[in-house]
Parts: structure tokens; sequence; C-alpha cells
């Protein structure tokens, strides 16, 4: 088994039924900027739909991970709403309409949060270990964690291959973010799990070095969070813990998937991914050889400000089969002309990117997740594929199901009032329901639970 190639999988989330723009990540500044606009879910489920089916069409095995169903009347019971589930919804939005807003968010779809993966061929037990995030930095993201947990548990239920851990505690201390601040980069000398970490929880461990936090934004992923993963997923020397620079904190990178992206031998970065660049750069080179290429953007080249509103390091780099890389990006980095260049020049160089695509995830931009924010990448080896424990890999047959579902499920528009009244519950439970028999998933939501 540990000689089979291992290759990477996509696994997109799916954008839910409740998908709507409520503003509700301080740092991220879509987020912000596009907070009470009228949303438009179905197009979002079906932009989705479209570049997973793009990727897939490049040869790249793509999966699909399900929305979670919102408003979560459970968590809005534990924090004191009472009564039956129209009555729960009344009493929060009358109360206090941001808790409501906060249990309704979609925010599952960015699927790049929902897990820190480690392949096989990495871990001291030849497993493939996930640790579903807990995403205590945001309340409505660490909604997200349990029922993630339980999807996964279903996904990967293979124990002989795979080792879905729990989250970790889900305080300040330990708060995770998943895949968004982890990538993974190998060459035919040596593979390293480099993980970003905005903020130490335990400041005294950072006594002696010129220690900085941002001060405008949260920085959201402890170095006590990303230890504790790369411990779990039995990583040894080949993790590298880095910050993240405390400034493209600042300037709006929340996750270091904003300002980096990085694929085999291959990193594109901005400066102020990372604190001490040119030092992660040495040591990168030291770890993978000669092989390891990167491709930098100062911040006279492309300013973070641009980087931010247009995402081009939030692109997917994807391997082909043709041992090429192709960049998926959203079409704002096509459009911004800053951004724009430094992916013509990443493609003009002499390296392994051969295509860049530009793709229309713009529901999804609204909310500050771009191509990469959509996806979960998970290298498994072709047995593993066939031992997955749904129906999640996409193909022709589950394309046109998951679209005619979209279709016949999906609102075109929702606003915050459409949230009030519970059939809208009832209108996605349903959904959700149908969905985890088309998936062939089972039982994975509290409603659908005795
Ligand atoms: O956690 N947005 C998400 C975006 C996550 C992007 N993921 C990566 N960079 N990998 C977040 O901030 C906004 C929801 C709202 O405002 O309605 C939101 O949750």
């Amino acid at each position: 088994m540990s000689t089979e190639v291992t290759r990477e999988l996509n696994f997109d989330g799916l954008p839910g039924p409740s998908h709507n723009f409520a503003g509700l990540s301080p740092g991220n500044i879509a987020s912000t900027e596009h907070a009470g606009d009228l949303s438009n879910p179905r197009g979002a489920a079906l932009q989705g739909l479209e570049k997973m089916r793009f990727v897939q069409s490049l040869g790249v095995v793509q999966a699909v991970l399900p929305p979670q169903p919102r408003p979560a009347v459970g968590a809005l019971r534990r924090l004191g709403f009472q009564g039956d589930d129209q009555a729960v919804i009344r009493a929060a939005a009358s109360e206090d309409e941001q808790l409501l807003r906060l249990c309704a968010s979609a925010s599952a779809m960015w699927t790049a949060n929902a897990a820190t993966v480690a392949p096989a061929c990495d871990t001291a037990d030849s497993r493939t270990h996930l640790t579903p995030a807990n995403l205590s930095a945001m309340f409505h993201r660490s909604l997200e964690a349990d029922t993630t947990t339980r999807v996964l548990r279903r996904v990967f239920a293979d124990e002989a291959r795979f080792a879905v851990h729990d989250a970790l505690p889900t305080v300040s201390h330990f708060a995770d973010e998943g895949a968004a601040n982890h990538t993974r980069l190998y060459s035919s000398q040596g593979v390293t799990h480099l993980f970003g970490w905005g903020r130490r929880a335990y400041k005294a461990g950072a006594q002696g070095d010129d220690y900085q936090e941002p001060t405008r934004f949260p920085a959201r992923q402890t170095y006590e969070a990303s230890r504790a993963v790369a411990r779990l997923h039995q990583l040894g020397q080949r993790a590298l813990l880095w910050q993240q620079a405390p400034r493209g904190i600042d300037e709006g990178a929340f996750h270091t998937d904003v300002l980096a992206v990085g694929s085999g031998n291959m990193l594109l970065l901005h400066e102020l991914a990372f604190v001490d660049t040119q030092e992660l750069l040495d040591e990168l080179k030291q770890r993978l050889g000669e092989e390891f290429q990167y491709c930098l953007a100062k911040q006279g080249e492309l300013p973070a400000a641009d980087a931010v509103a247009a995402y081009p390091f939030n692109s997917q780099l994807l391997e082909l089969p043709n041992g090429k890389l192709a960049i998926v990006a959203p079409k704002e980095s096509q459009d911004n002309q800053a951004a724009c260049r430094y992916l013509t020049r990443v493609l003009a160089e002499d390296n392994r990117v051969d295509a860049v695509h530009y793709l229309d995830v713009n529901q999804s931009m609204k909310n500050g997740g771009g191509p990469a924010c959509l996806r979960l990448r998970v290298p498994l080896r072709d047995s593993d594929v066939t031992h997955l424990g749904a129906r999640v890999v996409l193909d022709d047959a589950l394309y046109s199901d998951l679209k005619a579902w979209v279709e016949r499920h999906y609102r075109d528009r929702l606003s915050f009032t459409d949230l009030l009244d519970v059939a809208f519950l009832r209108e996605v439970e349903t959904a959700l329901d149908e969905l985890t028999q088309l998936l062939k998933l089972g039982s994975v939501y509290d409603f659908q639970r005795p």
C-alpha cells in the first residue's frame, strides 16, 4: 500500500441554501464591505458546482462536502431561547438580531477551514490524518465543527486508512482555522508541512524574539494550535511553523491562504504573508533542495490591498496529470491590474505553471472566500478513493444530480427577513435531508437524529 501513488483530491464545500452577506468576520474586508447585500444562494451553489466541474475537466479528482443546516436553532437554544423552532428564531431576532445572523451563515462552504490534512505517505502510522478545525476565533464558524467532524467520519470511515481526530479544544488558546493556514510542499528531497500561525496564546514563549501581533484585526490561528495539529498528525521534523506577518493580517489577510499558495515544489507568496520572508525561503530551500521554486510579490509590484481585494493568491495551484501546474484564480484577479500582472508573471517564468484560468465565484468572494477557500485538499492513494464511505467524488452523474438538486431547492435571493420564517428552515432541512440520501451519507445533521 505504501508504494502507491498519492494524488490530491479537492473536496469543495457546496454553498448552502442560507448563503447570505451578514458582515460577520472582522478582519475579512469583503465580509465587512458586503454586509446586508441581497444574496443569491442558488447562484453561489451553481458557481461552486461549475468550479468543481472545471477542476474535474483538468484531470484532477474532485469531490464535494455538503452544506450545514441553518439557522442553527440548536445553538440558539443553548443561548437560552426557548419554545418551538419558530419561537426560538423570533425571540432571537427580537432580542439580538446579530445572534440570528451568526447562527444563519452558510460559512461551511469554505472547506479550506474544515480541517487540516496529512497524507498517509507523510505520517508515522501511514494513515491519512484529518483534524477538523474548531474555528473558535469566530462564533459563527465554530458552529461548523461538530457537523464537519461527523461528515468527515462518514466519508473517511475506514480506520485502517484514515484517522479523523477530534477538533482541538474550542478555546482561544487552541484557535485552529484548518488547512487555510497549512501548505504541504515536497520535492524528491523531502516534504515540509508549512503551518502559518497568527498569534501565540502563551506570550512568554516568545520571550527574546521581536514578537509582534496585529493591532487592527484579529489573528485567528494560534501557534499552540498549529503545534498540536502537527503532533496529532505525527509529522515530526516535517512540520515547519512560521508566523503570518502581523501587517499582512492588518491589511486583511485573515488566513495564510489570502497571501500565499503552494503545491509540490512551488510557492506563490506575497512579502506580507509571513514574517522574515527571506529566512523562510532559505529554510524551504534547505529542506526541499534546488527543486524548490517560488514567486514572491513585493508591495511595489502588488500592494497587499490589491491582493486582498482580488485574491490572486487564493487560487488553486493544481497539479495536472501531465506534471504541469494550473492556476484556478477568481475573475476579480483578472480585472485587477496588479494582480493580473503578477499571475501573468508567474505563468511567464521558468516553472511548472503552464495555465491560468479565471473563474467566477463572486458570491463566495463577496464574503472573502476565493477558489482556494472553497476546497479542502486531501492527498489520497487510488485505493483510498475506492474506500471512501459516501458518494462524494464528482462524476457526470453526481454533477447533474447536484445541479438538479440546487435548482429544485435553492432560492435565488435571500435577505435577513427571509431567515425569520420557520418555513425557510423547513425548506433547508428538506433539501439537506434529500442531499444526504443523494450523497449516501446517512444521518449527519442534528435534525436527522433522534
Ligand atoms: O471565515 N467568511 C469566511 C471566509 C473564509 C475564507 N476562507 C479562507 N480564507 N480559507 C471567514 O471569514 C463571512 C460570512 C458573512 O460575513 O456573512 C465569512 O464567514
